[in-house]
């Protein structure tokens, strides 16, 4: 018996590789939610930027609960099971009338975890439609093998290696990801998947979350995950603790290390060891 999501809900991940909208929280939340990082923004006086934008979950204790909360948990259990890793979360922030893309891709590509037993959840701070570059994927193509892709480092991918998926997409084949604020999608970590630039007046937030079963392990170095329901019997990643204040000195700095080791896995392979790095060069470029 599911817990949170409906049968058709779940036939539905499993053929298209996507479901959406699932709401999580409600309207007003999502802008309390918003309202947090752009408070943040403001102290910082930038938008939320490189090392920031990743793990933000162990920085930041409403983000710390929104990995935790039942809704989202309750729905990943329905397709994972009961033993359940957050393997990291990553902010994609489109600013207003911002060249910022995603390329097709897959997000297996780089992330050297054991099978493709991954799915994220992208939650929706801002409004994500047709008019301000919401995710679009092609429904069905997770079942599809690792499909080889090439590294652009192009300066307004949002993608880690700007990766790019090595085959023609058939854009007519595409669905939008249309969410309202405090809505979710959930996809398979093999479906092909970009998005466009917004030419909106407004930004468009989303929060990834990238959960786990616990018995997926990372064949690509060292790594940790945050457990956020049942049990870890696997102890394949280091388990991180949660934050219990915004900022933490303690937490700052274990944040900082896990970036950089991440940071590894990620650009394997290339010279680049940090998150801030492509974009530092894309900057001067
Ligand atoms: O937010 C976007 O436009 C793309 C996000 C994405 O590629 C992902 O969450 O895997």
């Amino acid at each position: 018996m599911p817990k949170f999501l409906s049968p058709a809900q779940i036939e539905q991940y499993r053929e298209e590789g996507c479901v959406f909208p699932i709401r999580v929280m409600s309207e007003a939340e999502a802008a309390e939610h918003r309202a947090r990082l752009e408070e943040f923004e403001r102290q910082t006086g930038e938008p939320l930027k490189g090392d920031l934008r990743h793990k933000s979950h162990l920085l930041f204790v409403w983000l710390g609960k929104l990995v935790r909360r039942s809704a989202i948990v309750d729905a990943v259990e329905d397709l994972y099971g009961s033993d359940l890793l957050c393997w990291t979360t990553n902010f994609f922030i489109k600013e207003a009338t911002d060249p910022a893309f995603v390329s097709w891709h897959q997000d297996s590509t780089y992330w050297g975890l054991s099978r493709p037993d991954v799915v994220t959840a992208w939650v929706a701070f801002t409004e994500a439609n047709e008019a301000n570059g919401a995710m679009e994927y092609i429904p069905g193509s997770h079942k599809l093998d690792q499909i080889p892709h090439r590294d652009t480092f192009a300066k307004n991918n949002l993608l880690t290696r700007g990766q790019e998926v090595m085959v023609e997409v058939d854009r007519s084949k595409r669905r939008i990801i249309t969410l309202r604020p405090g809505e979710m999608s959930l996809h398979h970590v093999r479906l092909v998947h970009g998005s466009p630039p917004n030419p909106s007046t407004d930004r468009r937030i989303g929060f990834a979350i990238r959960y786990i079963p616990t018995s997926v392990a990372q064949v690509a170095g060292e790594d940790s995950a945050t457990l956020v329901r049942g049990e870890d019997r696997h102890h394949h990643f280091v388990l991180e603790p949660e934050p219990s204040r915004d900022l933490d000195p303690e937490f700052v700095e274990l944040h900082r290390t896990i970036a950089q080791r991440n940071a590894k896995i990620l650009y394997r392979g290339t010279e680049i060891a940090s998150y801030n790095e492509p974009r530092a060069l894309a900057e001067r470029a």
